[in-house]
């Protein structure tokens, strides 16, 4: 199959330029001015319209199982709905019980993820500590393509890692060229006030925001940023959404550390408000963690984004419907956490940050897709316009509107935290590895149709700072 798309702006993370833009065998062929229409190709008229890099969304979980129950979002359903809303790759989480062996679980989510239709890949959870783990780790890297390991500071009791396993992996991130990565929420704490709100009657969905304050991240997210200077390696934080953590990741760049923060369509858009609804239903739809926050945190977010700060934008996709959720009616600290937006995303994030003169059109580029791909090690054949990179591609319509609702969506979930919201700007079509999948409305997303993305190790700047840190170890002093 070939595609060539004609007349439209290229809007790249560095330019936007008037380009034909031609797709054969999945990749990108020819790039320029008024290129002959190949026999056989399908033409697709991009005139008024953006060519942009599919979104990459680098933080999902599709049909997790999580909290006693499954996100009702498969593979399938989720990368549909991502290219519905011009995202054509994911990077989603394997997600080890404790105790699991890492490569077990690892498989368990390939099989899983075989059913996508878009590109994938994985970031590994490393929830315990022991030998096997440590040499699962070089096996993912060495031979799996996973460059990324997850560390939850929350969720005491189940996959948490406390500062023993933190340390542990991310030295083993170090000598292995991998990116280490932490949702940055203090556990004890979390775990510590839920108890402390419960006993005091609190037992709604208003109780979760205070059960998880700004301070139980910002703490986390200072500890994890201390841990790997210390270690002298890199660090990625998902999901930033409170002021206090970006200042802390401010800060350590400002030092010369490399620290890179993530913040969720969901945080830049919605507060704290949404957890006083008195009807269950939609309060608990929103419980999600790190939980909505207060205005001024969402103002601090676009201002992270604004000055590089943040570098990523992704959805935290992981759908529960309202069954799911009544498991938490009597104790808020059990509906299972979790908000969609795989499908929304790219809208929302051009409406409100392109729409406003927040973001130019190629900063937009850059943290939807360009800066996950660079960050995670796959640019430029993801992430970019440009001959031999993968034909991922979205054809922007910036004067098309639409209003999101959960009666119009793809995502396989009852609620949509956008509800209502009235949008500017959307894809007409997605293309992903050279497919023309997405079309005026019209989905054509084929199960197991998508590609597993291998992502290689981080070589030559990991090599570099282990050195240093090996350089830092100290002698003993020679005695008599
Ligand atoms: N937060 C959520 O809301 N859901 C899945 C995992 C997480 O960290
Ligand atoms: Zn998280
Ligand atoms: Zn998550």
């Amino acid at each position: 199959m070939s595609i060539i798309i004609k007349g439209g702006t290229v809007v790249t993370a560095s330019q936007s330029y008037q380009a034909d833009v031609y797709c054969e065998g999945g990749v990108i062929k020819a790039i320029g001015k008024d290129l002959d229409v190949p026999s056989g190709a399908e033409v697709i008229d991009a005139g008024g319209q953006l060519v942009m890099p599919g979104g990459i969304d680098p933080h999902t979980h599709m049909q997790l199982p999580f909290m006693g129950t499954v996100a009702s979002e498969d593979f399938f359903t989720g990368t549909a709905a991502g290219l519905a809303g011009g995202t054509t790759m994911i990077i989603d989480f394997v997600i080890p019980n404790p105790q699991q062996r890492i490569m077990d679980a690892y498989k368990q989510w390939r099989e899983w993820s075989e059913k996508s239709c878009s590109s994938y890949s994985f970031h590994v959870a490393i929830t315990w500590w022991d030998e096997t783990v440590y040499q699962d780790m070089g096996t993912l890297v060495n031979e799996e393509g996973v460059n990324s390991f997850k560390h939850f500071m929350a969720y005491k009791n189940a996959i948490m890692a406390d500062d023993e396993v933190l340390y542990n992996s991310f030295s083993r991130s170090l000598e292995l060229g991998a990116m280490p990565t932490c949702h940055a929420e203090n556990g004890e704490l979390v775990f510590q006030l839920q108890k402390k709100l419960l006993a005091m009657g609190m037992t709604g969905p208003e109780a979760h925001p205070l059960s998880r304050p700004p301070a139980a991240e910002a703490e986390a997210a200072n500890r994890a940023i201390k841990l790997a200077d210390v270690i002298g390696v890199p660090l990625y934080l998902v999901h930033v959404s409170t002021q206090d953590a970006l200042e802390e990741i401010t800060r350590a760049r400002s030092n010369g550390q490399r620290v890179y923060g993530e913040c969720l369509a969901g945080h830049l858009m919605l507060d704290d408000s949404v957890y006083l609804d008195s009807n269950f239903e939609r309060a608990a739809a929103h419980v999600m963690s790190p939980p909505f926050r207060s205005k001024h945190h969402q103002a601090a977010l676009w201002k992270g984004l604004q000055s590089g700060n943040l570098q990523t934008t992704a959805t935290d996709h992981c759908c529960f419907c309202a069954e799911q959720k009544a498991a938490g009616k009597d104790d808020f600290s059990l509906i299972p956490n979790g908000t969609a937006g795989i499908e929304d995303r790219m809208t929302v994030l051009w409406t409100h940050g392109v729409g406003t003169g927040k973001l130019t059109p190629e900063e937009f580029v850059a943290i939807t897709s360009t800066n996950s791909a660079k960050i995670f090690n796959i640019h430029p054949r993801k992430g970019s316009i440009q001959v031999g990179a993968d034909a991922d591609i979205v054809i922007w319509d910036p004067e098309a509107t639409k209003t999101i609702s959960v009666k119009t969506h793809h995502q396989n979930i009852d609620f949509n935290i956008f509800e209502g919201m009235e949008v500017k700007g959307v894809p007409s079509h997605t293309i992903s590895m050279g497919r023309l999948l997405y079309k005026d409305g019209e989905l054509r997303a084929e199960k197991n149709t998508g590609t597993y993305i291998k992502r290689p190790a981080f070589r030559p700047i990991f090599s570099a700072l282990d050195k240093i840190a090996k350089a830092k170890q100290p002698t003993p002093v020679k005695r008599s």
